[in-house]
């Protein structure tokens, strides 16, 4: 007997990632429920070589289904998200509508899997933002060997992050510009083709954006609350990808010869590191990859112990999709959930 599983905004981005995901792993569902707003009821979407029709979100039971992967969005999150797990379905959420509540664990499986143990205070798991998944990947086997002192990040984000309507903006403003027809910003507040924009999410008070906060709140959180980290985070003409550039400081020594060999062997972790044109990685690379790919690995001489790195992800996959069908893996290896139909 299998899990029942529901995808909660299934006709996203990130909700079809899920459900390729899914089906290319083979995760041990019997029942695969698409639900989305009631706009979206009877749309379809492929599962595998099927195809499976919407549900309506607002109608469904839950009390049969044990996990709900849930991409709809902030509002959507805090509203269903608490409903759902009292339900006894286990919600994994792709928003930040629960990251930084203490009840709830914030969880990359390469990192800070055994967080996961904490998720039935509410039966809510939350997935991190995307710029800091990969992030805290190459971080994680560094910070293990030398100690992270200090990070500052430097990030060139695709307009997927933004979802369909960032893609399609980019796509449609890339044919205004070829075929000389005015040029329309509706998701970016500044043309996004052939340009980049130093601002993701909305700004905060400290002249910091929300985008910038969240990699610091979230990297501390799960790798490290001494970690001091600053962020600057750039939107850029690519449709999927996100690539950082990385600044590290430790407290003890390391080499780029030994960053290089320890992420080798690091989980999630893909080096691709040759000093010649072409040796490293670049996001159209990493489209459709469940890598996190580190390039470029130098060691920094301005600081004593100091190394740069170019890390890049599918911002859809690592960064949203793929680590919350990971959270769900952990959940059924390590036992901490059942099928609830079989339980009956
Ligand atoms: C972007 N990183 O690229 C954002 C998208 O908190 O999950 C994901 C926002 C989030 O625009």
């Amino acid at each position: 007997m299998g899990f029942k599983v529901a995808i909660a905004g299934a006709t996203g981005n990130v909700g079809r990632e899920m459900l390729n995901i899914l089906a290319e792993r083979g995760f041990p569902a019997d029942e695969i429920v698409p639900l989305a707003s009631a706009r979206s009821q009877g749309t379809e979407v492929s599962y595998g070589d099927r195809t499976l029709k919407v549900s309506n979100l607002e109608n469904y039971d839950f009390s049969d289904t044990d996990i709900c992967l849930m991409s709809a969005g902030g509002d959507v999150s805090k509203k269903w998200s608490p409903k759902i797990g009292q339900q006894g379905c286990v919600v994994i959420d792709n928003s930040s509508a629960w990251r930084y509540d203490q009840d709830v664990p914030l969880i990359v499986p390469e990192v800070n899997a055994d967080a996961v143990e904490g998720f039935s205070r509410k039966n809510i798991i939350a997935n991190p933002n995307c710029s800091t998944a990969q992030l805290v990947v190459a971080l994680k086997p560094l910070h293990d060997f030398a100690k992270i002192k200090r990070v500052v990040v430097s990030t060139y984000q695709s307009v997927s992050g933004a979802g369909k309507e960032g893609m399609d903006e980019l796509f449609q403003q890339t044919r205004a510009v070829f075929v000389a027809d005015p040029v329309e910003t509706k998701k970016f507040t500044k043309r996004i083709a052939f340009n980049v924009i130093p601002h993701i999410d909305v700004f905060m008070e400290d002249g910091y954006t929300k985008e910038e906060w969240k990699v610091l709140a979230e990297t501390k959180k799960m790798l490290d609350p001494k970690i001091k980290v600053t962020c600057t985070a750039v939107r850029v003409p690519v449709f999927i990808g996100h690539s950082e550039s990385v600044n590290i400081e430790f407290e003890n020594e390391i080499t780029a010869d030994q960053a290089r060999d320890i992420l080798r062997e690091a989980p999630g972790c893909l080096v691709i590191d040759k000093h010649e044109n072409g040796g490293y990685i670049t996001p159209v690379e990493s489209a459709g990859e469940d890598a996190t790919y580190i390039s470029r690995i130098r060691e920094d001489a301005t600081v004593e112990n100091g190394l740069n790195i170019w890390v890049v992800s599918d911002n859809l996959r690592k960064g949203a999709a793929l680590n919350a069908i990971q959270i769900a893996e952990l959940l059924v290896n390590r036992g901490l959930i059942k099928p609830r139909k079989a339980a009956a």
